[in-house]
C-alpha cells in the first residue's frame, strides 16, 4: 500500500479511502507508527499549511480531520497494550475555547500503550473542571493540550488554579499543542513540555519516575 495514498485520502476528506488504505497497508505489514505518522499527521501538517495559504476553508479542515480519526480509530489499539495493570493515573483534555482533539486523542492513546490510565475530559474544558477532576480523579499527572494561541493561556489558568485550590503539589503537569514551545512551559511552571505523542508518553513516564 502506498502510504502516499493515505496521506491524499486524509486531504480530500475520503474517510472510505483512508478506512481502506490503512487496512491495507496494516495487512501488508506495514508498522501502525508509520502510518500515523507518514500518512495521518504529515496529511493533516499540509491541510494546516492549506489552510494558512488560503487554499482550504474550515470545513475542508474539518472533513479532513473526520477522514484522519477514521485512520486513528483503526491503528488506535494497534497502538496500546490492553490488559495490563496500570501504571499510574493521567488526566488530560483540551483547554477551554479549544476544539481541537486529534493530537490529545493521540497523547491518550501513546498513554494507555504505555501502561497509564487515561481519564479523557475532552475539549473546551474549563480550568475549574481541571482542578474538580484533579480533586476527585487524583491522578498523578495532568495532562494539558492547546492548539491555538488564543487559548494558550488557559494552560496558564489551570496552574493558577491549582496553586490556588492547593493542589499544585500533588500533580504533575505536563503540556503540548502545535503552539506550545519548552520556553513557555518553563514560564508558567509547567512540569514538562512534549512535542508530540510519543514523547508526551516518554515525559510521562519521567514524570512518575521522579526523573
Ligand atoms: Co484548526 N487551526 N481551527 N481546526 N486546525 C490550526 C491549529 C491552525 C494552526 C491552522 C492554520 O492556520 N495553519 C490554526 C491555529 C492558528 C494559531 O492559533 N496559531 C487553526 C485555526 C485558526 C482554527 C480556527 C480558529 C479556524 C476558524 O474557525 N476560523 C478554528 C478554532 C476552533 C476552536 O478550537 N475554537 C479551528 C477549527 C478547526 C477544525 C474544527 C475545523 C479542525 C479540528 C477538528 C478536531 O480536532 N476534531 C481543525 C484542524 C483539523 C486544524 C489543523 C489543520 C490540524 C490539527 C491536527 O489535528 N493536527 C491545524 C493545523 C496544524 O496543526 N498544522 C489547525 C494533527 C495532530 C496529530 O497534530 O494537534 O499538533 P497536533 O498534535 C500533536 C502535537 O501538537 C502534540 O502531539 C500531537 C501528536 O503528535 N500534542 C501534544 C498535542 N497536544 C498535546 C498534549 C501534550 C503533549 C503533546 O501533553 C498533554
Amino acid at each position: 500500500m502506498d502510504i502516499k495514498a493515505i496521506y491524499e485520502a486524509v486531504i480530500r476528506g475520503d474517510r472510505t479511502a483512508v478506512e481502506a488504505g490503512v487496512t491495507k497497508a496494516l495487512e501488508e505489514g506495514t508498522e501502525p507508527d508509520v502510518i500515523l505518522n507518514e500518512g495521518l499527521i504529515k496529511a493533516m501538517e499540509e491541510v494546516g499549511q492549506r489552510f494558512e495559504s488560503g487554499d482550504f476553508f474550515v470545513p475542508g479542515m474539518l472533513i479532513a480531520a473526520r477522514a484522519m480519526k477514521t485512520g486513528v480509530a483503526i491503528l488506535g489499539p494497534l497502538l496500546v497494550n490492553s490488559g495490563v495493570k496500570p501504571i499510574g493515573k493521567v488526566v488530560i483534555g483540551t483547554v477551554a475555547g479549544d476544539l481541537h482533539d486529534i493530537g490529545k486523542n493521540l497523547v491518550g492513546l501513546m498513554l494507555e500503550g504505555a501502561g497509564f490510565e487515561v481519564v479523557d475530559l475532552g475539549t473546551d474544558v474549563s480550568s475549574e473542571r481541571f482542578v474538580a477532576a484533579v480533586q476527585d480523579e487524583k491522578p498523578g499527572l495532568l495532562g494539558l493540550s492547546a492548539l491555538l494561541t488564543t487559548t494558550m493561556s488557559g494552560m496558564t489558568e489551570v496552574i493558577q488554579k491549582l496553586t490556588e485550590n492547593k493542589l499544585r503539589d500533588m500533580v504533575k503537569v505536563f503540556i503540548g499543542g502545535a503552539p506550545v514551545t519548552q520556553t513557555f512551559a518553563d514560564q508558567i511552571g509547567a512540569d514538562a513540555y512534549a512535542d508530540d505523542a510519543a514523547a508526551a508518553s516518554r515525559k510521562a513516564k519521567e514524570l512518575l519516575s521522579g526523573s
